[in-house]
């Protein structure tokens, strides 16, 4: 299967209510979508880079600049398949969530074409999956305790709330005063602390969390190790896991005893499945992140969580946690789970008039050597 060329929407989805954490608030998904097409039919993928580069290095200008300009020339002349596309673009250094889009959208197709859902490609062995929910920093606890039994009244099986120094220990205890030591609870604090905050991790242990997620820096393996010594409450790595290879030095060095996978981190869904496969044998526990995806990236979220290590609730939240309108049909929670896709490929597809109205730029980018132009 070869490819004709590669679509790119930015779309724009406005959030439900404001979403802070301790990198800033975000009130708009600026969104990048890839449809990659050939003679055999299409398929979507979904870039998870925010507009800046507040999460991790990558940002969505930066994504759409490196599939132009070196992703999808180096798929030309390729026979697209689920066994060329990564060594494809993995000559290329970094950028993985611009190649996890790409290589998303070319399993898409490919899977489609086959009639093989992402799930079943990927191992999986549940049709439905636990689902949490991440709760942003609040401006005030009643506010906190609002939103956090709204979630609960929906079903979620667990909550996660984001954490940044000021906002850590308080909104713990308020939850547990509230709703009882029965809620599946955890923080993320997205990079805020540094070994200095220990005292605070500490604080944390009498909550009995299920962990804390990515306390310091992104490249701080060892300080996590440090941390993990002196705190009860597992650490979990988000923005560390950058590869299986990371994902193993992490392990062994004891810097995480559970491991936060999103594929577009990772580089890609082939490549989150290498690091749910290394955490597997090593025995460490993970759960599936989530970036704010639109359907088409939840849609491929909640097949890797399908997977077998996947066994604690991921940030596969339903899509009125985040829009009130998506591109897809909405994913609903269902006693606290949504339903794996069954369809070919990722299972779903875009609305058309839907997509058109939130589309603020499209590009067609053709896979044979060429100028790419604007539409
Ligand atoms: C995390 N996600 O686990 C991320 C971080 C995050 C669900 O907590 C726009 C785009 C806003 C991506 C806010 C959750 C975002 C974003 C937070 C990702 O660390
Ligand atoms: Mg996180």
């Amino acid at each position: 299967m070869r490819l004709d060329g590669v679509e790119l929407y930015r779309i724009a989805m406005p959030l439900v209510s404001p979403f802070r954490t301790s990198f800033g608030v975000q009130t708009t998904r600026d969104v990048l979508l890839v449809r990659a097409v050939t003679g055999e039919g299409d398929g979507w993928g979904e870039c998870v880079a925010m507009s800046a580069p507040l999460y991790s290095a990558e940002y969505v200008d930066a994504a759409a600049d490196v599939i132009i300009r070196f992703l999808v020339p180096a798929l030309a002349g390729v026979d697209l398949d689920v066994t060329t596309v990564r060594p494809a673009l993995d000559r290329f250094k970094g950028h993985s969530m611009a190649k996890a889009a790409v290589e998303m959208a070319v399993l898409d197709v490919v899977l489609r074409a086959r009639g093989v859902p992402l799930a079943a490609h990927l191992g999986a062995v549940r049709t439905t999956v636990d689902c949490g929910v991440s709760v942003g920093v609040m401006d005030t606890v009643p506010e906190l305790l609002d939103a956090v039994g709204g979630y609960l009244d929906e079903g979620y099986k667990r909550i996660k709330l984001k954490i940044e120094p000021g906002w850590d220990v308080e909104p713990v205890r308020a939850v547990r005063e509230r709703f009882g030591d029965d809620v599946a609870l955890q923080v993320d604090a997205n990079t805020a602390y540094t070994l200095a905050d220990v005292a605070t991790m500490v604080a944390l242990d009498p909550f009995d969390l299920l962990l804390i997620e990515q306390p310091l820096p992104e490249d701080d393996l060892l300080g996590h190790a440090e941390l993990a010594k002196q705190v009860d409450t597992p650490i979990c790595l988000d923005e560390s896991i950058t590869s299986a290879n990371v994902a193993r030095a992490a392990i062994e060095l004891g810097a995480a005893q559970i491991v936060n996978i999103k594929a577009g981190r990772v580089g890609g869904y082939l490549s989150a499945v290498e690091v749910h496969d290394a955490c597997a044998s090593r025995g460490i526990p993970v759960w599936c992140g989530g970036m704010l995806e639109t359907g088409l990236g939840r849609a491929a979220n909640v097949a890797l969580a399908a997977m077998p290590n996947f066994t604690l609730p991921g940030d596969t939240s339903a899509s009125r946690r985040y829009f009130a309108r998506d591109v897809t049909e909405p994913f609903e929670l269902v006693n606290g789970t949504l339903a794996v896709p069954t369809e070919p490929g990722i299972g779903v597809r875009p609305h058309p008039d839907v997509l058109a109205e939130l589309t603020e730029d499209k590009r067609w980018i053709p896979g044979m050597a060429g100028d790419s132009t604007a539409l």
